[in-house]
């Protein structure tokens, strides 16, 4: 066998990922498997993004500013194939532009707002997401479960965070009984005070060394001081919200990925206004298993649960076990899944009658063999 010395400059080596491992390089991702197949190159991850190009780092110290491909910015392109904070990405000889988007091990993504369906992702390559959501005006059960969803099919864990344990006055006490399905339900549940480093040390199995954990949650949550205090310096900005109504003010403006002393990365994300389905949520999947297990217990099988006898759904509400506000939530958001998947169907559908050349070739294969 050829000892390293030998093989050609081409080949990789371990030592083209060491600096990558304060970053969450991981030699079991994907990304990593995928290297095998291509020629060597610089490797880096996206830590920031903007209009027209990429904050890329291939070092902890090192951060520039890159392009993407030329193909990336033709309006037809999908978006979930433009990379995205957190992807692992190849770059050009002079380090200048990216030439590959590396496979991801998970893709948190939601449909953009807007009348157009179109995916929009937010963060790739992620192993947590922390939907924070503030104690204040910002608390709303019926959010976290849409944000569980997204998070469900991302192939992320989603880790529930409330956060202003320190303002929350009885809330802090009620909050846990309000989510107490999504407990059940085997989601993680902390209450912090994002200002203090003791308070937010529960979060510290989600951090460390090659993990990278995402934050979301609406403007004025508490995502930048969390991302402060777990840093250890006041990196990110934050300001006061709204008194009246404990809205943010859109503080953070783009998605960052930030190394932490500890080991492991923390992606800090503005604010989002809407958060709609994508079409591929799976409701059964925890967020809503109570509501679909009572479901599959009604007499009849197409059960529409407005008055039919022996209906499990409707003798669960009236009896107290379950929620209204929690069921009228799971119709609606079941309802705009199944238009979502229905629009998705038809935009694949559509591509695949596209011309020749618009696509693909049908059954090719990518440069990793990925269908
Ligand atoms: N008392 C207290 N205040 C907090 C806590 N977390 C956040 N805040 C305050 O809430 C306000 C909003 O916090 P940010 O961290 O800027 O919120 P954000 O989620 O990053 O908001 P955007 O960047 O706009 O999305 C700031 O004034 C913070 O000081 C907390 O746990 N306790
Ligand atoms: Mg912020
Ligand atoms: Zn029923």
């Amino acid at each position: 066998m050829a000892s390293p010395r030998t093989l050609p400059a081409m080949t990789w080596t371990p030592d083209d990922f060491e600096a990558l491992r304060p970053m969450g390089w991981r030699d079991d991702a994907p990304a990593a498997l995928a290297l095998a197949a291509l020629p060597r190159a610089a490797v880096a991850r996206v830590v920031g993004q903007h209009r027209n190009a990429y904050v890329v780092a291939t070092t902890l110290d090192e951060a520039r500013r890159v392009q993407p491909p030329a193909a990336w910015t033709r309006p037809r392109f999908r978006a979930e194939d433009r990379a995205v904070v957190g992807d692992w990405v190849l770059l050009d000889a002079k380090g200048e532009a990216i030439t590959t988007l590396l496979p991801r091990h998970a893709l948190l993504r939601r449909a953009a707002a807007g009348e157009h369906y179109q995916q929009q992702p937010i963060a790739a390559n992620i192993d947590f997401v922390l939907v924070v959501t503030g104690l204040d005006g910002d608390f709303n059960p019926r959010r976290i479960e849409r944000y569980l969803l997204l998070v469900q099919a991302s192939g992320a864990q989603p880790v529930l965070v409330l956060s202003k344990a320190d303002l929350a006055g009885e809330l802090a006490a009620d909050a846990a009984g309000l989510l107490a399905p999504l407990v059940e339900a085997g989601f993680p549940l902390h209450i912090v005070n994002g200002k203090d480093a003791a308070s937010v040390a529960v979060l510290a199995p989600y951090l460390g060394p090659g993990r990278s954990c995402v934050l979301v949650g609406s403007s004025g949550a508490g995502k930048s001081t969390l991302t402060n205090t777990l840093l250890g310096r006041q990196k990110m900005k934050t300001a006061e919200v709204r008194e009246a109504d404990s809205r943010g003010r859109h503080t953070t403006t783009s998605r960052v990925l930030i190394p932490l002393p500890q080991g492991g990365c923390l992606i800090d994300t503005p604010g989002m206004r809407e958060l709609k389905l994508v079409g591929e949520e799976d409701l059964a999947d925890k967020v809503f298993e109570d509501i679909e297990a009572l479901a599959s217990r009604c007499r009849f099988r197409d059960c529409a649960h407005l008055n039919e006898p022996g209906c499990a759904v409707r003798e669960a509400l009236e009896a107290g076990a379950l929620d209204e506000a929690r069921w009228a939530h799971y119709v609606k958001l079941r309802d705009e899944r199944d238009a979502a998947a229905t629009t998705l169907a038809q935009r694949r559908n559509e591509a695949k009658q596209a011309p020749k050349g618009t696509r693909p070739k049908p059954g090719g294969k990518d440069k990793f063999g990925r269908r």
